[in-house]
C-alpha cells in the first residue's frame, strides 16, 4: 500500500502537479519540508538582528526609512514561512523552542557583525542576492505552501538588493574614505555570502533526494556558480575588486572560476561557533522570554472576548 502510494506521490511530483497539506506524503518529505521551511524561517528572523543594528545610526532620513522597511519585511517573511511549516503538523512554538534550544538551525551568514553602514550596501546587495538566487526557484517548488510564500518574499527580496547595491554604488562613488568601505565590507561579506548556498554538491548529504522530489531545482553549486557569475559584472560597475585573487574567466567552461572556499569556517560557523551565534541566539531568547506577559495578556483578553460573546448568544 505505502509503495502504491509513493509512486503515485512521485508522479505527481514528475508532472508539476503542487503537493497540498491535506495530499498524502512520505514522512520522510513532511520532515525534509520542516527542516528545511523552519530554518529559513528561523533565518529571517535572525537575519534582522544584523540589520537592526543599523536603523538609529542611517546617515539620513531616506536610509533609515528603507532600512527599517527591509527588517520589517523579513519580520513578514519570517510569518509567512512560520504558517507554510505549520501547515506540516508542528505548531510555531515548537518550532521556537528547537531555535532557542540550538536543536533547529539558521543561515550561517547572520552570524557575521555588520562593523560599519557599509555593512547595510553589502548585506543588501550580497546577501540578499545569494538569498534571491537561491528563492527564485523555490517559487516553483514542489509544496504548494512554501511555493506560494516565495512569490511575494523574492518581490520583496528583490528590491532589498537594489536597495543595498544602491549603498553600494553611492559610497564606492563618494569620497575615496566612502569607496574604502565599501571595499572593506565587500572583503569581509564575499565568502560568507557564497557559503549561504551550502556545502559542495559532494558533501550535501540533502541534495539528492530534495532534488528528486523538487523541493530543490538547482543543486548548491549550481546556483553558487550562478550568483558568483552575475556579480562579478556588478562589482565591476562598483569599481570595487572581489577579494579572491583566484577569481577568473573560464572561456571553455562559460562560467567564473573561483577559489577554494574555507569549508573549516562554515561548519565552525553552523556548529555554533561563529563570530556572533551566541549573541544572536541570545537576543531571540530574550525576546521570547521578555514577551511572555504579551502573550499572557493577548490569551487573556481573548479568553475573555470569546466568553463575552457566549454568554450575549445564549442571552439572545
Ligand atoms: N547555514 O544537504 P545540504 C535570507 C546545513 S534567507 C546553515 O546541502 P539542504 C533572507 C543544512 O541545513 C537565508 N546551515 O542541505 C535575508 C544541512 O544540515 P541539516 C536562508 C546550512 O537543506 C536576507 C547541512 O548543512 N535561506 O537570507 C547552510 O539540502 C538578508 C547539509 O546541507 C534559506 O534557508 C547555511 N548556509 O540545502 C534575511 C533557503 N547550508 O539540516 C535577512 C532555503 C547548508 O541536515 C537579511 N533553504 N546548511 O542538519 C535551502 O535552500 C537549503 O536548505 C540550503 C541547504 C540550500 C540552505
Amino acid at each position: 500500500m505505502e509503495i502504491k502510494l509513493e509512486a503515485l506521490f512521485q508522479d505527481k511530483i514528475d508532472q508539476e502537479i503542487k503537493i497540498e497539506p491535506r495530499d498524502w506524503m512520505p514522512e520522510k518529505y513532511r520532515k525534509t519540508l520542516l527542516r528545511q521551511i523552519s530554518q529559513h524561517a528561523h533565518s529571517e528572523i535572525v537575519g534582522m538582528l544584523p540589520e537592526g543594528n543599523w536603523i538609529t545610526r542611517a546617515p539620513n532620513l531616506r536610509r533609515k526609512v528603507a532600512l527599517l522597511a527591509k527588517v520589517q519585511d523579513e519580520a513578514g517573511h519570517g510569518l509567512y514561512l512560520y504558517s507554510a511549516a505549520e501547515t506540516l503538523g508542528m505548531s510555531r512554538d515548537e518550532m521556537f523552542e528547537e531555535l532557542h534550544s540550538g536543536k533547529a538551525k539558521y543561515s550561517s551568514i547572520f552570524n557575521y557583525p555588520t562593523l560599519t553602514w557599509a555593512d547595510m550596501g553589502a548585506i543588501g546587495w550580497l546577501v540578499d542576492g545569494a538569498a534571491i538566487m537561491n528563492q527564485v526557484p523555490l517559487c516553483r517548488t514542489s509544496y504548494g505552501p512554501y511555493a506560494r510564500a516565495m512569490v511575494r518574499v523574492c518581490k520583496e527580496e528583490s528590491f532589498h538588493q537594489r536597495q543595498g547595491y544602491e549603498i553600494m554604488l553611492t559610497l564606492s562613488k563618494g569620497t575615496e574614505a566612502q569607496k574604502a568601505l565599501a571595499q572593506d565590507a565587500l572583503n569581509r561579506w564575499w565568502w560568507p555570502s557564497i557559503m549561504m548556498f551550502g556545502p559542495n554538491d559532494d558533501n550535501s548529504p540533502n541534495s539528492a533526494q530534495s532534488m528528486k522530489w523538487k523541493i530543490k531545482r538547482f543543486s548548491n553549486d549550481e546556483l553558487r556558480q550562478k550568483f558568483v557569475d552575475v556579480t562579478v559584472a556588478q562589482t565591476e560597475i562598483l569599481g570595487l575588486s572581489i577579494p579572491d585573487k583566484d577569481l577568473k574567466w573560464n572561456e571553455e567552461r562559460g562560467h567564473y572560476d573561483f577559489g577554494v572556499i574555507d569549508w573549516e569556517e562554515f561548519f565552525q560557523v553552523v556548529a555554533g561557533n561563529g563570530p556572533c551565534n551566541k549573541q544572536r541566539l541570545k537576543a531571540r531568547v530574550d525576546a521570547w522570554e521578555n514577551g511572555a506577559w504579551v502573550r499572557e495578556a493577548a490569551t487573556a483578553y481573548a479568553e475573555k472576548r470569546e466568553l463575552r460573546t457566549k454568554n450575549q448568544t445564549e442571552a439572545a
